[in-house]
Order: structure tokens, then C-alpha cells, then sequence
């Protein structure tokens, strides 16, 4: 690292690594963060690559014109402050983000709620963690995490439920994986109605039936109680519910899991003779119109055990953004208080007012995510800000997301980026500073406080989100409220706040960190809450009880079988949604990084054999999926990894990056009825074939845009690539190569075929090749690295249009290694060699030596490579 590197915290997943930042884009683990201990996954060590201006917001824009703050800030003041006046403050709302900052995020809850007076405030955290909040409170009365990442060291069995950890929280697979390879006794079950790069790791993995958790769950419980496993003592000091639990869990039905009877067993045997077992939950369960429920049915079995808050063992729900455990800390959702107190508790609500000297309090929850967007449909919010969260793409029935803001009189919207789906539906953009550009603090799943440091200048006007915000509450007339001048100052306060918190004997309390100096906040190592002025701080909740109900006791709640649903012939098939190993949520930065672009470089459709066959589709064709909301197409990869019935596919791509691929057009607003979080892993959708005319690939040295009916953009080393479709064939190929291809200028030479239906065009231009064009009748058959490495070369247009790779240039095919461009062929010819172990290949062609993140797909390519050489030989 350079001198001038900085220790920071990597702004993606909730694992929160710490991170080692230059100015010049260096970057590298650290060492000394109790989270990575040095490592970081293909994102995070991606960071160098995302830090460049390009496409940033860099000036407040009202409409399509740039504007000075002051005029922009006054407009979102006076706004704000006219519709709270003329229709109420609940006629006013914000939706923010778990990627703020704790800071920002404190500013925001204190405007909105104490200030302008209601509680419509909610934040894409809705979408990801308000079922795990829903199902704690229910629990154990407070919304607390009571693990450590260790416990995932220490445990004998951890147990993964609808987490795909190896590519969604990389860094803590690594730490398992690491474990178990030293502890090969340490048994891992995954839980996942498809098989992913993390039952790689799994002794058993179980394709239940999608949402079939509650039910396997409450078996297990009753087999607890079979066994007489259940710790009484444990039950009677500090439980209650146990009855009426276990009186419902006997209800369940072991055929509603689709498990066969033998891996039931096994899965119902391990967790029963296993004192020392983790419980990791992610969205396969929250995202569920069962969410809370199958919270509560997991933790129902720890409770009844006592296997919680000790070394090893407890019930461990994953955060997925970086701050989504700081805004539960805050009080970000409509229906929480600041520092876990209670919005409907009047003795809360006075305390906090008192302190922010606040002249209002809302008194009653507000809208959360989903029915927020409602109200904008239906005319009732007047002035909405979104920040620093593109709900175009990432909420349900997406489209009429986008129309409900388009239909809100004013509307803000604070992004570090100038073009995004959501941006291009409101009146005034403001721009932010970024990672690196910012300061503050972020909290991760195991409730570690860690420092984001700046380490980058300000481009051009951009402010930090908290500044933003309270710039808007002084011009909002509240000018001692809103003084701050450092985000420390913010800190403080808050931290102070959380003494209300120890008041009022709720376990968030961070008091002991209230009088922190300012050099003492810029030095604050990773400390994990609670901090209280007295006494010890950090460790594990509830090994001996002390839960947060008035009695002191944890619920363990009865949990009925999700109703079954009548078959749907019209849309037969389940859409599950989710995450990519390379991309982060809508792309906006990921998007930027051109080693992770290459993972997966177009949207698609995981489909099982049976169901790719109902519906006549073949590898690589384009699918339409449709529900009764919208529809996407995508590319056809058929894999037995979907289970039949249920087809998957990303979250990621955007109408920026794609023309149809922003899968939220598609997936219904269902939402669970406790927390309100949306099902966003169950849409029923129809699926059909798309025989477009002609299927291209493109790359160019030019910035291509999504300009044909399916088209998918993604970065490259020298520009850009394209997959396209058209259902018109063009008059002329060389025009139209150069439309899709952004390239003008320059020579061509163009090879058609039309008997064959092909044409091929390479652009070219003092002798380096700027631009290549395949189109063909049916979907594009070539090495697309191949193709990639040429343009900006001084190859010849002619053997470049072959499409073929030379005997000199072997094709690398299908990137695996992100950080050193291992394609998949590249590593079988490794194995041919005698590379047989993970090591060898490390050795040989350099995979999986650096961030690790592609080592579960590396062991998939020598497990199907072994098993090719048994059967031949
Ligand atoms: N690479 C990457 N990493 C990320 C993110 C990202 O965008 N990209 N985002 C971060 C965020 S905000 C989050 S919330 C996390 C999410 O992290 P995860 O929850 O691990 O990721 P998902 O892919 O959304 O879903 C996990 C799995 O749930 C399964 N599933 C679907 N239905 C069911 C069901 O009924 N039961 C069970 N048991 N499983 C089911 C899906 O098949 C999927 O494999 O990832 C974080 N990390
Ligand atoms: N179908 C389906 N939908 C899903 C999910 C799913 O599994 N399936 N998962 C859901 C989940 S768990 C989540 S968390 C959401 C995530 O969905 P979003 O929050 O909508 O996704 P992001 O792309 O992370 O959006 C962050 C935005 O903030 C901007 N930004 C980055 N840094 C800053 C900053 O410092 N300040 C400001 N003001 N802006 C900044 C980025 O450019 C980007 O536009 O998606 C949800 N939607
Ligand atoms: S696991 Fe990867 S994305 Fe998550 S915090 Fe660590 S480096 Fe960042
Ligand atoms: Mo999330």
C-alpha cells in the first residue's frame, strides 16, 4: 500500500470488510478488521475500478437544468414546508436507503419524524431486513442480532436458510469455508430451493420446496420435543409460548417441504445432536410472503434449546447492505423510533422530543415501502425525496413504481450518479458524495460500528448526504436543530440520544461513546454495540435470557403452514429473484468495474430441463417471462440447479444497462403481512419463446446504449459489449453495426451471408480495430472473450471477423477468476495438464489467488472435470 492509504470500510455487503484505500485507487484488505482479517471478495477488491467521474452527478439539476444549491435547496425547502402546511406532514415522505451512513441516516429520521412531524420514512431496508426485525421484535421485544462472526468458526454446524453466502456475503463463506478445512467435523446444511455456488461447501444441501422453511422448521421443533432435547431450565427462567409453539409446530406436514424422507432425517438428526449450531438466514427467508413467520419458526428452535447468545450456537440473521443494521439503529423504518425505542410509546416519543428541543413528533407509523408508493399513486404525497435508492428497479411491479413518482407534484431524488432509472422520473437531482468522498460510520450483521474514511477530493458540487439534509431542516426553519458541522458532531449527538435507550433498559446503547472528541471519531477502531458509559461493552445477547418483553422473556410463537396456492395454469411457473457474484444491486458502480461486468455480462433465466422443454425453449434462446404486472426477456440458461417449477432469475440489470431486463417490472407487490416486506422470490409468470430475427454481439471502443428491442450493455477493458436482438431485419449491416456499435467513423470491412442469415462487421481505424459486429439467424455461437481481447488491438478485421481464436491465441471462454481473467476453458486445459487440485490451479493459471470469490465455481469446473475422466475412462 501507498502512504497515503486510508482505513476505511468496503461499501457493499453487510460482511462490512475493512478496507486499505489510496487516492489512486489502490486498494487492499485490512488486516486488523475483525470482519475480513485482510480479505475481500471480488467487489471489494473491484473498488480501484469504480472511482472514476464517469456518469457522476456532479451539480444539483432541477429538470434538465443544472442549478446552483442554494436555488435547488430553497425549492426543496419551500416544497417540503408548502405541502406539510397546506395537505399535513403525512402528505410528505422520504425513502432512503441502508447505504447511508449512520449519520446521514440519523439526520433524516430526525427531520422527518421530529420535525416536519410523521413517520413517513422508509427505506429500501423494507425490502431486505423488515422481516428479520419483525420476527426479533415478535421474539425477543428488540430487534438484536445476538452472534458474533466467530460463531461460524467455533460452531459444529451451521446451517445456511436461503442464503447464497458465497457470492452475496463472500467474505464470511471464506471464514466458514477456512473453518471447516481445518475442522472437517464442521458440518454445513444448506437450505435453498436451488443449488448455488454455496451448497459447494454443503454435506448436505436440501431443495425444499419454495417456502417450505416454516414447515421443516417447525418439524424440527417437534422433533426436539420428541427427543426431549428441549433445555427446560432455559424454557422455564426465560421463554414463553412454549405450549402453543410446539401444539402448533405438530400440525406440520413433512411432505409440504418436498424433502425426501432420508435427507429429512438427516437434516432433522444433525441439528438435534448438535449442541453448537448457527442458524445463518438471508432473503429466501425475509422476502417472503411468510417472511416473519419463518423467522419466528427458526427461532423458535433456538429458544426451545437455549442454543442462543453462547460461543458457537445461535440464530444468525444476515444484514445485506452495509448500514442496514445502522438504520435499524436509528429507528430508519416508518414504524421505528430512533435507538430501538417505540414510535407508539408516548414516553419514548417525549424523551426523544425533548432532546432534538423538536417542535413535533409523529405519533403513528407511517407507510412502509410498498403501500408508499401506493399513496404516491394514489395523489396523497405531495413532495416525496428518495436517496440513495433506485426503487425503479429494486421494488416490486416496478413500473407502477415508476408512474406513482412520476405522479407525486415534486419529487427529489440524492444519488452520487447522474443517469439511473429512478432519476429519470423526478423533478430535482441533488448529487452526493460517494464512498470515499464521504466520512462516517456503517454498522455490520454482527453489530461492529466501523469508520468509512475519505480519502478522495470532493468532485464538483457534491455534498455528504447528512449536509444535504440539514441544510434542508435550517431552510426549513429549524436553524439550531440542523447546525452541524462535522459528521462527528451528528455522532455525538446520537450517541448521546442512546443513553434514552439505557433509560428506558432497551439494549441499543452507544452512550459511551458520546464524548468522543473529533480525532477520537476519526480514529474509532471497529467496536461492536453495545458501548454504555459503564460497564462492559460488546460480547453476545440473551446466553442467560434478559430478553426486552415487559417480562422479560422471549416468545416462542405458534407458526401455521403457509396456506398452499391453487396451480395457476395460466402462469405455471414460480419466478425467484436475486443476486449475481459480481454485480452490486442496480449496478451503478459495479456496473462500472469491467473485470466484473465479465461474470455475467447479460440478464437471464435459470430454467430446469423439464420446464425449459414445457415451454419450448432451448440453451441461449430468449425467454418472456410475464405475470400480471409486466414482462422481461432474458437469455435462456437451462441448468438442473433451478428446481422444476421455479425458474431464477438477477435483480441487477437496469433499463440503463438493458432494454429488458429490469426483472421488478415482473414480480408482483405481494407482501408479508407482519412486515410488510415484498415476496420477492415467488411471482407466478408465464414463459415463452422470442424468435427474434437476427441475435447480435457487439463490442466497440464506444459507450453503447440499450437501443434494440433485447439489448444488454456491459463494460470492457477498452469500451463496451453488447448482446442484441431485433425483429426487423436492417437494410443495410454496415449501418446497422455502426448504430449499435457507436462508432461513426473509421473503416469497415463487412462479410455477409445472407443464404445463412450472418453478417459480420469489424470497425477500424489507423490500424486498430475500434469495433466488431456478429449478427446471425439464431443466437451468436463465439468465444465472447476471445472477441473482447481484440478490439483496441491492431488485429486484422478480417481473421477477427472469423471469430475464431488463432492456434496462438487459445480461447480463455467463459470469465470465472475475476481478478486475473481465468476463463473456464483456460482452466480445463489446466486440469487436462494435471492441475487436479484447487492449489494446482491456483499455481498454474493464477484462479482463486487473490480475492477467493471464484473458488466455489473452480472447485464446480474440477468436480465436473473428474467426474468427465471417470465416466471416459
Ligand atoms: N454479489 C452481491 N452480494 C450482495 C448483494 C448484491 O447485490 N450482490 N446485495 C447484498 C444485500 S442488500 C443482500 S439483502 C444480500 C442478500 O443475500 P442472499 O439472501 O444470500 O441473496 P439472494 O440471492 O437474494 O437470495 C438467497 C437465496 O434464497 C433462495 N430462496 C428463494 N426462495 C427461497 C425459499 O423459499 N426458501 C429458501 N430457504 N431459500 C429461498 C434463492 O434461491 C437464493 O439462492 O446480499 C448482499 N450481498
Ligand atoms: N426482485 C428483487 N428485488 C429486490 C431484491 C431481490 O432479491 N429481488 N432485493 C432487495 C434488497 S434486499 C435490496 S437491499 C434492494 C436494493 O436496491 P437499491 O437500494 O435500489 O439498489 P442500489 O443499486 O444499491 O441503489 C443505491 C443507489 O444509491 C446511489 N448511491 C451510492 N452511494 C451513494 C451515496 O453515498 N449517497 C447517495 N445519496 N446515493 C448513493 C447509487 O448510485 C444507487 O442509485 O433491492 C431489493 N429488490
Ligand atoms: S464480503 Fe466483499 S462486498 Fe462484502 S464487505 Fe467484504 S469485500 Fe465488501
Ligand atoms: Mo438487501
Amino acid at each position: 500500500m501507498t502512504d497515503q492509504s486510508v482505513c476505511t470500510t468496503c461499501p457493499y455487503c453487510g460482511v462490512g470488510c475493512g478496507v486499505l484505500a489510496s487516492p489512486d485507487g489502490t486498494i487492499a484488505g485490512d488486516l486488523a478488521h475483525p470482519a475480513n482479517l485482510g480479505r475481500l471478495c471480488s467487489k471489494g477488491s473491484a473498488l480501484g475500478e469504480t472511482l472514476d467521474l464517469e456518469g457522476r452527478l456532479l451539480a444539483p439539476q432541477i429538470g434538465n437544468r443544472r442549478a446552483g444549491w442554494d436555488e435547488a435547496l430553497d425549492l426543496v425547502a419551500n416544497r417540503f414546508r408548502a405541502a406539510a402546511e397546506t395537505h399535513g406532514p403525512d402528505s410528505v415522505a422520504f425513502y432512503v436507503s441502508g447505504q447511508l451512513l449512520t449519520e446521514d441516516y440519523y439526520v433524516a429520521n430526525k427531520l422527518i419524524k421530529g420535525f416536519i412531524g410523521t413517520a413517513n420514512i422508509d427505506t429500501n431496508s423494507r425490502l431486505c431486513m423488515a422481516s428479520s426485525v419483525a420476527g426479533h421484535k415478535r421474539a425477543f421485544g428488540t430487534d438484536t442480532v445476538p452472534g458474533q462472526y466467530t460463531d461460524f468458526e467455533t460452531a459444529e454446524l451451521v446451517v445456511l436458510v436461503g442464503s447464497n453466502l458465497a457470492w452475496c456475503h463472500p467474505v464470511l463463506f471464506q471464514r466458514l469455508q477456512a473453518a471447516k478445512a481445518v475442522r472437517p467435523e464442521l458440518k454445513v446444511v444448506v437450505i435453498d430451493p436451488r443449488r448455488t455456488a454455496t451448497s459447494q461447501l454443503a454435506d448436505l444441501h436440501l431443495g425444499l420446496r419454495p417456502d417450505g422453511d416454516a414447515v421443516l422448521f417447525n418439524l424440527l421443533l417437534t422433533e426436539l420435543v420428541r427427543r426431549d432435547l428441549v433445555d427446560r431450565r432455559y424454557v422455564a427462567e426465560a421463554v414463553s409460548g412454549f405450549d402453543a409453539a410446539v401444539a402448533e409446530a405438530e400440525r406440520a406436514e413433512a411432505a409440504q417441504t418436498g424433502l425426501d424422507s432420508f435427507e429429512l432425517a438427516q437434516f432433522l438428526d444433525l441439528w438435534c445432536r448438535t449442541e453448537k449450531v448457527v442458524t445463518l438466514y438471508s432473503q429466501g427467508v425475509n422476502q417472503s410472503a411468510c417472511g416473519t413467520d419463518k423467522v419466528n419458526a427458526i427461532l423458535n428452535c433456538h429458544l426451545a434449546t437455549g442454543r442462543i447468545g453462547r460461543p458457537g450456537m445461535g440464530p444468525f440473521s444476515m444484514t445485506g447492505q452495509p448500514n442496514a443494521m445502522g438504520g435499524r439503529e436509528v429507528g430508519g423504518l416508518a414504524n421505528m423510533l430512533t435507538c430501538h425505542l417505540d414510535l407508539e410509546n408516548a414516553a419514548h416519543r417525549d424523551a426523544v422530543q425533548q432532546m432534538w428541543s423538536a417542535p413535533t413528533m409523529a405519533d403513528k407509523p407511517g407507510l412502509k415501502a410498498v403501500e408508499l408508493f401506493d399513496a404516491c399513486a394514489r395523489g396523497e404525497i405531495k413532495a416525496l425525496w428518495i436517496m440513495s435508492t433506485n426503487p425503479v428497479v429494486s421494488l416490486p411491479d416496478a413500473d407502477a413504481v415508476a408512474a406513482a413518482i412520476r405522479a407525486v407534484p415534486f419529487t427529489v431524488m440524492t444519488d452520487i450518479m447522474a443517469d439511473t432509472d429512478t432519476g429519470r422520473c423526478v423533478d430535482v437531482l441533488l448529487p452526493a458524495t460517494g464512498w470515499g468522498e464521504k466520512s462516517g460510520t456503517v454498522t455490520n450483521s454482527e453489530r461492529c460500528i466501523s469508520r468509512q474514511r475519505r480519502f478522495l477530493p470532493t468532485p464538483g458540487e457534491a455534498r455528504a448526504d447528512w449536509n444535504i439534509l440539514a441544510d434542508v431542516g435550517r431552510r426549513m426553519g429549524w436553524p439550531e436543530a440542523f447546525d452541524y458541522r462535522s459528521e462527528a458532531e451528528v455522532f455525538r449527538e446520537f450517541a448521546r440520544l442512546s443513553t434514552l435507550g439505557h433509560t428506558f433498559g432497551k439494549d441499543f446503547d452507544i452512550s459511551g461513546l458520546a464524548d468522543l472528541t473529533d480525532a477520537e471519531y476519526d480514529a474509532l477502531p471497529p467496536t461492536v454495540w453495545p458501548v454504555p458509559t459503564e460497564g462492559p461493552s460488546g460480547g453476545r445477547f440473551f446466553a442467560d435470557g434478559g430478553f426486552y418483553h415487559p417480562d422479560g422473556k422471549a416468545k416462542m410463537l405458534p407458526i401455521a403452514a403457509p396456506a398452499s396456492e391453487a396451480p395457476n395454469t395460466a402462469r405455471p411457473v414460480r419466478l425467484n429473484t436475486g443476486r449475481v457474484r459480481d454485480q452490486w444491486h442496480t449496478m451503478t458502480r459495479t456496473g462500472k468495474a469491467p473485470r466484473l461486468g465479465a461474470h455475467m455480462a447479460e440478464p437471464y433465466l435459470e430454467i430446469h430441463p423439464g420446464d425449459a422443454a414445457a415451454a419450448g425453449l432451448s440453451d441461449a434462446d430468449l425467454a418472456k417471462v410475464s405475470s400480471a404486472h409486466g414482462s422481461a426477456i432474458l437469455r435462456v440458461m437451462i441448468t438442473d440447479r433451478s428446481q422444476q417449477g421455479s425458474v431464477f432469475v438477477p435483480m441487477h440489470w437496469t433499463d440503463i444497462v438493458s432494454s429488458t431486463g429490469r426483472i421488478n417490472a415482473v414480480v408482483a407487490p405481494t407482501t408479508d403481512p407482519v412486515s410488510g416486506q415484498p415476496a420477492s422470490k415467488g411471482t407466478a409468470v408465464a414463459l415463452e419463446q422470442v424468435a427474434a430475427h437476427w441475435y447480435g454481439f457487439a463490442v466497440s471502443t464506444a459507450t453503447m446504449t440499450p437501443t434494440r428491442p433485447y439489448a444488454a450493455i456491459a463494460r470492457t477493458r477498452t469500451g463496451t459489449r453488447a448482446e442484441v436482438a431485433d425483429f426487423k431485419l436492417p437494410d443495410n449491416w454496415e449501418a446497422e453495426a455502426r448504430k449499435i456499435l457507436s462508432l461513426p467513423g473509421g473503416s469497415a470491412s463487412v462479410i455477409e451471408d445472407s443464404a445463412r442469415g450472418t453478417a459480420r462487421v469489424a470497425i477500424h481505424e489507423k490500424g486498430t480495430l475500434t469495433g466488431l459486429f456478429f449478427a446471425a439467424a439464431t443466437p451468436v455461437a463465439l468465444s465472447r472473450s476471445h472477441v473482447v481481447a481484440l478490439i483496441g488491438t491492431a488485429a486484422d478485421p478480417i481473421q477477427a471477423l472469423a471469430g475464431v481464436p488463432a492456434a496462438d491465441r487459445p480461447d480463455p471462454g467463459a470469465m470465472v477468476c475475476a481478478c486475473f481473467d481465468v476463463g473456464a476453458n483456460s482452466l480445463r486445459r489446466a486440469i487436462d495438464g494435471g492441475a487436479t487440485t484447487l492449489h494446482a490451479l491456483g499455481v498454474c493459471t493464477r484462479a482463486g489467488t487473490n480475492c477467493g470469490s471464484c473458488r466455489p465455481e473452480l472447485e464446480a469446473i474440477l468436480t465436473a472435470a473428474t467426474a468427465m475422466k471417470l465416466a471416459a475412462e
